[in-house]
């Protein structure tokens, strides 16, 4: 292959060693799906390469300046293609009640027989990729493998970012038949005939009509989440939405944090934190943004990994102030987007840091300037970005074994209500904040923004089976051991009377962990309130920020009225389960209703 890379580099013949499960049910789906060509990917840089050499060709991608942004690329959905489409995304699991009241449901057969003519014929004139892809660090107990086949060179690309990809998850395949299958195809993109199928009890992914984020990337939100959810309680362990920090205190001992919140409510600025120059000695490390698989180890402990190698973050609102270690990890190798376009050749977004430039093209493509009525970059925008470039990678991102999680945070995006940290009283009872989550909806997926939603453990989306089942499941995982970690609740988002944050947010958050830690530690005061333990002022270094003693009242107290309002929304959301939904969760209910009445009293 002198010459840097073919033209058209194809590895049509799939490795010998593999299973016959693999080749055949590849071969089937080629014979349904009709591809011209069908492509084995090795995940080699060269096939990086050409990968993206076809997408320039064919105006899938847009080069970006080469010395300002190199080896990046912009990339523009089809504007009806834009966030996952949670209306169009379905569980098939044999029985309606294994789904649950918060996914929607399609027999496993009307599936097929809808999505099976979808398929058909689907990837006639375009190549197939075989991506086959390792979830979890190389050689850990807890990795998994999945093979995503898709028309799509940009899914393809993107998971050379995202995962695992080639030849390192073949080699832990093996002859082994046990894989998550994903068939993917872009069909013809429209929003009529896109569907997002999960069949959990058959390991499998049928997703058609998107090229975007979710519902495309299939190791994602459909693998590591819907099917590894499933996998997940079969086997006694947490596939959760959540980011995975190490907190580094000044005398080096570094603690590992797990926290969940919803797409685009921070767990990417959380996780790559930079502290203010006044948390002297202390340092945040990165393990994950998104997806923690969680197994108890053999002292008793919650360890986790990140099944992801790469981010695929929100792009707005990003900036040198609010995440400096993604500034410097999108430098280079990154896809982009539905950003916006700079006239040099670089990408640009609400939120960047300095003035928005005098012109610039749209998401869309056409031409933009500052005051137009329309924002220049969408808001789920996003960025692909390897894990490896970001300046705080947790040295142990690669570990095996994962990382012994000490604390679990749950966290919404809340206007009013919740305040700014208090921690469960027990494993329980921390179940039960879980479970009762709200939080403002964002641009992540389509639909009404702004809108509060039950979103138990910002799972709601993405658990793969009833939700009802998945409360029991944690009821349980927290009783197999003491050393389970702590639960804890935070709202970095409540805002004053004129709409402003009470609290400023992102590196000031270390504040908050540190009192988390501390407790963690049994070092650090709190008060029992009937939400849960609260901390005191004292034991919350708020020195030097200057906020306003309303604000400080508003963030560390409790709304009595306010709890009292949202226990009937607690209840009308349990209600939906029926008898499904474990007792002890209506206990905890009953015993929140009882507290705050003594609490008014
Ligand atoms: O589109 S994704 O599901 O990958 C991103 C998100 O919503 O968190
Ligand atoms: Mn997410």
């Amino acid at each position: 292959m002198a010459g840097g890379p073919p033209e058209c580099y194809l590895a049509l013949v799939p490795p010998a060693s593999l299973h016959n499960s693999v080749t055949d049910w590849v071969d089937e789906c080629a014979r349904l799906a009709q591809p011209d060509r069908v492509h084995w990917c090795d995940g080699s840089e060269e096939e990086y390469r050409a990968l993206v050499a076809g997408m320039l060709r064919d105006g899938t991608l847009l080069p970006l300046d080469p010395h300002k942004q190199p080896d990046s690329y912009l990339h523009r959905s089809h504007p009806s293609d834009v966030a996952r489409s949670e209306n169009l995304t379905f569980i098939c699991t044999d029985l309606k009640e294994d789904a649950g009241p918060t996914n929607n449901w399609m027999s496993p057969k009307e599936a097929f027989e809808k999505l099976t003519p979808l398929f058909r014929g689907a990837m006639k004139g375009r190549t197939m990729y075989v991506v086959p892809y390792l979830m979890g660090p190389a050689g850990s107990p807890y990795a998994r493998m999945g093979i995503e086949l898709t028309d799509s060179a940009y899914v393809a690309a993107s998971l050379k970012i995202m995962t695992r990809m080639g030849k390192v998850a073949l080699d832990h395949l093996g002859g082994s038949d046990q894989f998550v299958r994903g068939l993917h195809s872009l069909g013809d993109l429209s929003p009529e005939r896109r569907f997002v199928c999960h069949f959990p009890e058959r390991r499998l992914i049928w997703s058609i009509g998107s090229g975007y984020g979710g519902n495309a990337l299939l190791p994602k939100k459909c693998f590591a989440l819907r099917i590894g959810s499933w996998i997940a309680r079969q086997e006694g362990w947490l596939a959760e939405h959540m980011l995975i920090l190490g907190l580094q205190d000044p005398e080096g001992e570094v603690t590992y944090i797990a926290a969940a919140f919803p797409s685009s409510c921070g767990k990417t600025n959380l996780a790559m934190l930079v502290p203010p120059a006044s948390q002297k000695g202390w340092k945040v490390w990165t393990v994950g943004d998104d997806i923690a698989w969680m197994h108890f180890g053999k002292d008793g402990r919650l360890y986790a990994v990140n099944p992801e190698a790469g981010f695929f973050a929100v792009a707005p609102g990003t900036s040198e102030k609010t995440n400096p270690n993604m500034m410097a990890t999108i430098r280079k190798n990154t896809i982009f987007t539905n950003v916006a376009l700079r006239p040099d050749g670089t990408p640009w977004w609400e939120g960047m840091d300095g003035a928005a430039p005098a012109e610039a093209t749209d998401w869309l493509g056409k031409p933009w300037k500052p005051g137009s009525p329309t924002k220049a970059a969408h808001p789920n925008s996003r960025f692909t970005t390897p894990a490896r470039q970001c300046p705080a990678i947790s040295p142990s991102f690669d570990d095996p074994q994962g990382v012994p999680i000490s604390a679990i945070l749950f966290g919404g995006r809340r206007a009013r209500v919740a305040p700014l940290v208090f921690e469960a009283f027990d494993w329980r009872h921390g179940v039960f904040l879980g479970a009762t989550m709200g939080s403002e909806t964002t641009a992540a997926a389509t639909g009404q923004v702004g809108v509060v939603r039950r979103d138990p453990m910002a799972m709601i989306p993405f658990c793969g089976y009833n939700m009802a089942d998945y409360f029991a499941h944690w009821l349980r995982v927290g009783a197999r051991s003491d050393e389970a970690p702590s639960i804890f609740h935070v709202n970095w988002f409540q805002t004053g009377p004129d709409g402003s944050y009470l609290w400023p947010g992102f590196g000031e958050n270390l504040r908050v962990l540190r009192w988390i830690l501390a407790r963690c530690r049994g070092k650090a005061d709190a008060v029992r309130t009937p939400i849960g333990f609260l901390p005191t002022r004292e034991a919350l270094d708020l020195g030097g920020l200057n906020l306003p003693e309303s604000s400080v009242q508003r963030l560390l107290s409790v709304d009595i009225e306010a709890w009292t309002q949202e226990l009937a929304d607690m209840k009308a959301f349990f209600d939906k389960f029926g008898t499904r939904l474990p007792e002890e969760l209506w206990q905890e209910h009953d015993r929140l209703s009882h507290r705050l009445k003594l609490g008014a009293a």
